[in-house]
């Protein structure tokens, strides 16, 4: 028998509306093979016993209760606090506390249990991101050999960046607890190679797999994309994505609000454009950036830091009838997104560090082939491997940002089109799908942990 698959993500979708492609391409994968999904919830509650089984038809959701300790000290704590600065090279921001490794290491031998109790012979395993980084090893610890799998999101760290921790090697060995290390990009995995390298308990097979205290654990990449087609549609449709103040020429900016997306610099990065603009030309750079983790110090500082470079930035330039940063500190409805992409001159993406960036993915989707917009895109972000044709910059660099402009706003018709055309092709290629197949077609072929019981 075919066995069921079992996801485990942060966040788990609350009722039958999925949406946001990563979404989609996991419930669409449950809905193939069966199986259950496992998330947190998203009240908190003071029973640690609290699972709530969430129905479904074609597959099963399970989500577990956080109690506000383990919120605080697990999730804005360890998770965000301590992995995420980490793994996007701010280690200035590392919060370091015992009390959130304490919770961190709690939260996943919780839902370890929880999934030993619901797994069945046949199942396999899809673990994501970093807020489940020791969950394989748990798992092992309570006698689970299925085959389990694990996909990191954000970017792999360097050696150096996690010397940052208080037991740098517990990295290096719950990850060796899966049968697969699914990373975004080819970098992330050097990365991830060099870690095992400098570790003496981990010796590499002719396979290029890592044989780690007697596992066997295999690293690839499979860098994530979108719905292609879905997004594709969705930005053909015919309606006014502004009200009656639609600028005549604009880029665009997508991104929650966090300091990995280099926000700042792309605000004085477009400063720097408006003091060489054309004369007469009123461009207009429209920002999205919904809140996200305002609970962590880090982002409320870098809240306040772009409230006032926006308000220095229209203060400087703003004329009577033009506001040239039209900066929007909330959540855009999806389908609205995808026609603000297709009318936008060019996008910006000047990520200090990212993983992939879907953003960059959807605005080559959404554009009009006979008349595409023009994508700007960091080369720290991960989707910069492959989208080798879009205007790459430095966001370190103010003057690059503000080139970059200059560049996409006078780059003529034929060359918009062959660059979309040849960004779409990757797009295409990443579509979420594929990304989804592929990670599990790998994952069922690595060998097992049984494959290796000993005989008795
Ligand atoms: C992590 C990694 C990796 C944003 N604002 C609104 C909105 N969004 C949507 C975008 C896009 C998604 O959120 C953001 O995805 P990104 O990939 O750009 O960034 P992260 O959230 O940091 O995602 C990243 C990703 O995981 C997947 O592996 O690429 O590197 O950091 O889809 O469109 N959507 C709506 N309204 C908004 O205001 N509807």
């Amino acid at each position: 028998m075919a066995g069921r698959l079992i996801v485990v993500s942060n966040r788990i979708p609350t009722d039958d509306n999925v949406s946001g492609g990563l979404m989609v391409a996991l419930h669409d994968a449950l809905g193939y093979s069966g199986g259950i999904w496992i998330g947190a919830h998203s009240e908190t509650s003071e029973n640690t016993d609290d699972i709530v089984d969430l129905g479904g038809t074609a597959y099963r959701k399970l989500a577990f209760r956080l109690t506000d300790e383990e919120l605080q000290n697990y999730y804005l704590g360890y998770a965000n606090s301590v992995l995420w600065p980490l793994c996007h090279r701010r280690g200035d921001l590392v919060e370091m506390n015992s009390d959130y490794q304490a919770a961190y290491r709690r939260v996943n031998a919780r839902v370890a249990r929880i999934l030993s109790q619901v797994i069945q012979p046949d199942d396999i395993v899809w673990v994501h991101d970093y807020h489940f980084l020791p969950l394989g090893a748990e798992m092992r610890r309570l006698g689970v050999t299925n085959r389990v799998g694990f996909f990191l999101h954000v970017p792999f760290p360097s050696l150096g960046d996690l010397s940052v921790l208080s037991q740098p090697q517990e990295f290096a060995a719950d990850l060796a607890s899966y049968n697969l290390i699914g990373l975004q990009t080819r970098a992330d995995v050097a990365r991830c190679l060099e870690m095992y390298r400098a570790d003496p308990r981990a010796e590499f097979m002719n396979d290029g797999s890592i044989k780690f205290l007697d596992r066997i654990t295999s690293v690839r990449s499979f860098p994530i994309g979108i719905d292609t087609k879905g997004f594709a549609l969705e930005a053909q449709q015919n309606e006014q994505p502004f009200g009656k103040q639609a600028p005549e020429t604009f880029l665009i900016g997508v991104d929650r609000l966090d300091y990995s997306k280099g926000l700042p610099n792309r605000f004085k990065g477009f400063a720097a454009y408006l003091q060489r603009r054309p004369d007469g030309s009123q461009p207009c750079l429209v920002q999205i950036a919904p809140p996200t983790r305002e609970k962590v110090r880090a982002y409320q500082d870098i809240t306040r830091e772009l409230e006032e470079i926006a308000g220095h930035v229209n203060g400087s330039f703003a004329e009577l009838d033009w506001t040239p940063l039209r900066y929007i500190h909330r959540s855009v409805p999806r389908a609205r997104l995808a026609r603000l992409y297709r009318k936008a001159r060019a996008c910006l993406v000047t990520s200090l560090a990212d993983g992939m960036n879907l953003v960059a993915k959807e605005y080559v989707a959404a554009q009009d082939p006979e008349d595409p917009g023009v994508l700007i895109l960091s080369r720290f972000a991960g989707a910069a491997e492959d989208m080798t044709q879009a205007v790459l910059i430095n966001p370190y660099d103010i003057e690059d940002i503000a080139r970059a402009i200059d560049v996409a706003l006078a780059m003529p018709l034929a060359e918009r089109k062959a660059r979309n055309a040849a960004l779409l092709q990757v797009v295409e290629a990443t579509d979420v799908s594929v990304w989804s197949q592929n990670f599990l077609r790998v994952l069922k072929a690595c060998p097992a942990d049984f494959d290796f019981a000993p005989f008795f």
